[in-house]
C-alpha cells in the first residue's frame, strides 16, 4: 500500500497537501489495523498452540512439575506436558527432541530427579532452549505419606547433574522443586517474541510488591508475635 499512496501523490499534484494528509492518514490506519490483527494473532498463537514443551522424568515429578503449568496458564500460555524418561526411554529423547523443534517450541522446561539426565540430554539434541528443574521429593506415588521416599541427597543430586552440563550445552537450571521459577523464566524468554506478555509480567512483579507491603502493614499493626500466631496457627 506504500506504492499506490505514492502514485496518488504523483497524479494529484495540484492539491498537494490536503492529499498527503489523508493518504497519510489511510496509512496510519491501515498500520493500526495490520498491528492490532498482529497483535490478535500473537495472543490466538499463545494461547492456542504450544510453544512451550514441558517434561518429567516420571510421573513422580509431576507433583512439583504442575507448577510451571499453573502459571503459564495464569498468562495464557499453552504448552504441552508428556514424561520422557533419560533412563527407562532413552530412545525417546532425540525423538522428543526434534518433535520439539518440528513443533517450533520456544523453550522446553525439563525437570528430573536423582540423576538427573534429561534436561542435559534434550539440550545436547536441540537448539531450543532448556530450563532444567532439579527434583528432591521422588517415589511419592504412595497415597500414605509414610511410604514416600526422599531423594538420598535432597536435590543436589539432580541440581549437580543438570547444571554442570560441559561447555556447548546450557541448560538454565533453576533451584531444587523451583518448577514455578521455570514457568515464569520461560515466559520472559517469550516476551522477547511476544512483547504483549511484558505488561503482563510487569503486572505480575507490580502484584508482587504489593503484596510485600500488605504483609509489612499487617506485621507492623500486629507486632511479631501476633503476625506469627495468626500466620501459622
Ligand atoms: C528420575 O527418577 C525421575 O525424574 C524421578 O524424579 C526419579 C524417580 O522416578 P520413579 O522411580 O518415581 O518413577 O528419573
Amino acid at each position: 500500500f506504500f506504492f499506490s499512496s505514492r502514485r496518488r501523490h504523483t497524479r494529484l499534484q495540484g492539491d498537494w497537501s490536503s492529499d498527503v494528509c489523508s493518504s497519510d492518514l489511510k496509512i496510519v490506519t491501515r498500520i493500526q489495523i495490520l498491528l492490532k490483527a498482529s497483535y490478535l494473532f500473537s495472543n490466538l498463537l499463545l494461547k492456542k498452540k504450544p510453544l512451550v514443551g514441558i517434561i518429567m522424568g516420571s510421573s513422580s515429578d509431576s507433583k512439583v512439575m504442575h507448577n510451571a503449568a499453573k502459571i503459564l496458564d495464569d498468562f495464557e500460555i499453552a504448552h504441552e506436558d508428556q514424561i520422557v524418561s533419560a533412563h527407562r526411554t532413552p530412545t525417546r529423547i532425540e525423538e522428543y527432541a526434534k518433535y520439539a523443534e518440528k513443533n517450533q517450541f520456544r523453550v522446553i522446561i525439563a525437570g528430573a530427579g536423582g540423576s538427573a539426565h534429561l534436561p542435559g540430554m534434550i539440550a545436547s539434541h536441540t537448539i531450543i532452549p532448556v530450563i532444567g528443574v532439579p527434583i528432591m521429593v521422588y517415589n511419592d506415588k504412595s497415597e500414605k505419606k509414610s511410604d514416600f521416599k526422599f531423594s538420598a541427597f535432597g536435590g543436589m543430586d539432580s541440581l549437580l547433574s543438570i547444571v554442570e552440563m560441559p561447555n556447548g550445552s546450557p541448560v538454565a537450571t533453576v533451584g531444587v522443586n523451583k518448577a514455578a521459577n521455570a514457568g515464569l523464566y520461560a515466559i520472559k524468554i517469550l516476551s522477547n517474541e511476544f512483547t504483549e506478555l511484558r505488561p503482563k509480567l510487569k503486572k505480575f512483579k507490580e502484584s508482587q510488591h504489593n503484596s510485600v507491603l500488605a504483609e509489612s502493614d499487617e506485621l507492623k499493626k500486629s507486632g511479631l508475635v501476633k503476625f506469627v500466631s495468626k500466620k501459622f496457627k
